[in-house]
């Protein structure tokens, strides 16, 4: 039988060139059992040292511990080395290309009557008036009664009426309900800007939708007069276009105001020298306005003696319309991405 160190070291050959073939976790552990376990190879060599002389065993153990010193050693050295391996084989499988181009984002933007009517209402904001809302589902009374409106008035056709609940409750046909209400809960003086969702059951065309949104202001105060009013629209115009638009002002009819007006604008395009949006005219009709009627403040309790009030009324839509140069007012609500995106 060859020697013991001869068999050892033929041990510890055998040993490290397996090991070197072990390419993973489990081939590790298995290679650990095989040589170093506690069946081992190198074990079993150790309990055959009970059958050498006696002052033979203290070498044989010596050179046995060294050997699986050695060998422990080994396996360390080849577990880092997998270990490592490991890493390196996870970071090539995720590598990414950072030089590729991001994916778009795509980020939601404000619906073109929205935006406007943030415009609208920060520029009365800035000029005193408070912002409020009310239901859009009202009541005959708060939509047209107590706007000087009774049933049987001529000017009942100028707002056809979608009817929840006739004849009682109904869909708005403009904003000044809020105003009505304000007014009903609130003592002047009263400054209050109101937006919102207006239905008229009207057939469609290029001009008009069944819901369309308004913005209307209202003040009340003692000593107010269409000098006020006025100067109020003509900065809100020149806030809304540019600096220097010219305004003009006509006679209009609406039953809740006396005397009632319109405010055209210079058309903000063409800036007056005639083109398509104020169909060569130079002039672009923008609100309805006027002195709050006695009999609207006699309403909802106020002494006309004591107070007067102004009042205006604004399409969103045909505002927007202007400013960006839209000529049909379906598109709003169309949903169609390729009108929607060019205000995003
Ligand atoms: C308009 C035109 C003129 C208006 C009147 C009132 C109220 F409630 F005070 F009587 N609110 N809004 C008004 C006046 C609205 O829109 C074209």
């Amino acid at each position: 039988m060859a020697s013991l160190a001869t068999r050892l070291e033929t041990l510890r050959q055998q040993a490290l060139q397996e090991l070197n073939t072990a390419s993973d976790e489990p081939a590790l552990a298995r290679w650990r059992n095989t040589y170093l376990g506690r069946n081992g190879a190198l074990a079993g060599h150790m309990r055959s040292f009970s059958q050498l002389a006696a002052e033979d065993r203290p070498a044989a153990g010596q050179a046995a511990n060294a050997l699986k010193r050695a060998l422990e050693t080994a396996f360390e050295d080849r577990e880092g080395r997998i270990a490592a391996l490991a890493l390196d084989a996870r970071f090539e499988a995720q590598r990414i290309d950072v030089t590729l181009p991001a994916r778009r984002l795509h980020t939601g933007a404000l619906h073109p009557t929205t935006q406007m009517l943030r415009r609208v209402v920060s520029i009365f904001r800035d000029l005193g008036f408070r912002e409020t809302e009310g239901p859009e589902v009202e009541l005959d009374w708060y939509n047209f009664e107590a706007l000087n409106i009774p049933p049987d008035h001529p000017a009942r056709d100028m707002w056809d009426t979608f009817y929840v609940n006739p004849p009682a409750v109904l869909l708005r046909t403009h904003t000044s309900p809020v105003q009505v209400r304000m007014m009903e809960k609130t003592q002047p003086p009263v400054r209050v800007v109101v937006p919102g969702r207006c239905y008229r059951y009207e057939a469609q065309d290029a001009s008009h939708e069944w819901m369309f949104h308004q913005v209307e202001g209202l003040a009340v105060d003692e000593g107010l007069t269409m000098a006020d009013l006025k100067g109020v629209l003509v900065a809100f115009a020149q806030r809304i276009f540019w600096p220097d638009t010219q305004c003009r002002f006509r006679c209009d009819y609406f039953p809740f105001v006396e005397p009632g007006m319109e405010l055209a604008v210079q058309c903000p395009i063409c800036r007056g020298s005639g083109c398509r949006v104020c169909k060569q005219s130079g002039w672009i009709e923008l609100l309805g306005a006027g002195m709050v009627h006695p009999k609207v403040l006699r309403k909802v309790g106020y002494d006309p003696e004591k107070v007067s009030g102004f009042a205006f009324g604004m399409g969103l839509e045909r505002i927007a319309m202007v400013a960006n140069t839209i000529d049909d007012i379906r598109l709003f609500h169309g949903n169609d991405l390729r009108f929607l995106q060019q205000f995003a």
